[in-house]
């Protein structure tokens, strides 16, 4: 699968806890992995950067039930809930977002994280710019929260955005959600790629 030359892959927080057996598990999230690693391969392969991002939460977060928040506690530092799925094969030079670590805010996209543990903590964006990417691949988890929130901050940054129709799974708090968030990112711009129409 050739990928252009100023694009990057965004793997959006495929992690344990939003995994079967997690504290907040997308149906059928870990299901999405083969697809993924399809991408995450050939990406690497190629010499394009791969970014994965990752929830990553204090005990205490905003978002948990505890806090009045909408969550289960979920991605807690330290927990396994916030390391990637053991199925996915990260390649040694991917790129480490991590996001939601501010107790008082919450952050549901990729360009509200920075790089971990860089000495120069980039954002997102300040890392496609300075890898002079300008369309971003999006996958992961979940479809109507970090995945439609990263794939929308994209668009409205001026990246276009390819969203891997089936490397991505949605929570469906309520029955359709997920389908609006892909209308909604369609409606922005977004163009889409499956399986059935891969280069
Ligand atoms: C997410 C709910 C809460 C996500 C993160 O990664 O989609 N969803 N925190
Ligand atoms: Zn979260």
């Amino acid at each position: 699968m050739p990928f252009p030359s100023q694009s990057a892959l965004v793997v959006v927080d495929l992690q344990n806890d939003f995994c079967p057996g997690g504290s907040l598990a997308v149906p059928d999230g870990d299901q999405i992995i083969p697809v993924v690693q399809e991408y995450v391969d050939s990406f690497a392969a190629q010499g394009l950067p791969v970014i994965f991002t990752r929830d990553f939460h204090p005990g205490n977060h905003v978002s948990f039930a505890q806090q009045g928040g909408p969550w289960p506690p979920h991605c807690v530092q330290e927990t396994p809930g916030v390391d990637y799925h053991p199925g996915i094969r990260i390649p040694p030079e991917a790129y480490h977002i991590i996001k939601g670590f501010h107790p008082d805010i919450d952050a549901y996209s990729g360009f509200e994280g920075e790089l971990k543990d860089a000495a120069n903590p980039l954002t997102l964006d300040q890392l496609l710019r300075s890898l002079s990417v300008r369309e971003v691949y999006v996958a992961g988890l979940a479809t109507d929260y970090c995945v439609h929130a990263t794939a929308l901050d994209a668009l409205k940054l001026g990246y276009r955005v390819v969203v891997i129709e089936d490397g991505v799974r949605g929570v469906n708090v309520n029955s359709g959600d997920s389908l609006k968030a892909l209308q909604d990112l369609r409606q922005h711009g977004a163009q889409f790629i499956s399986a059935a129409v891969r280069p």
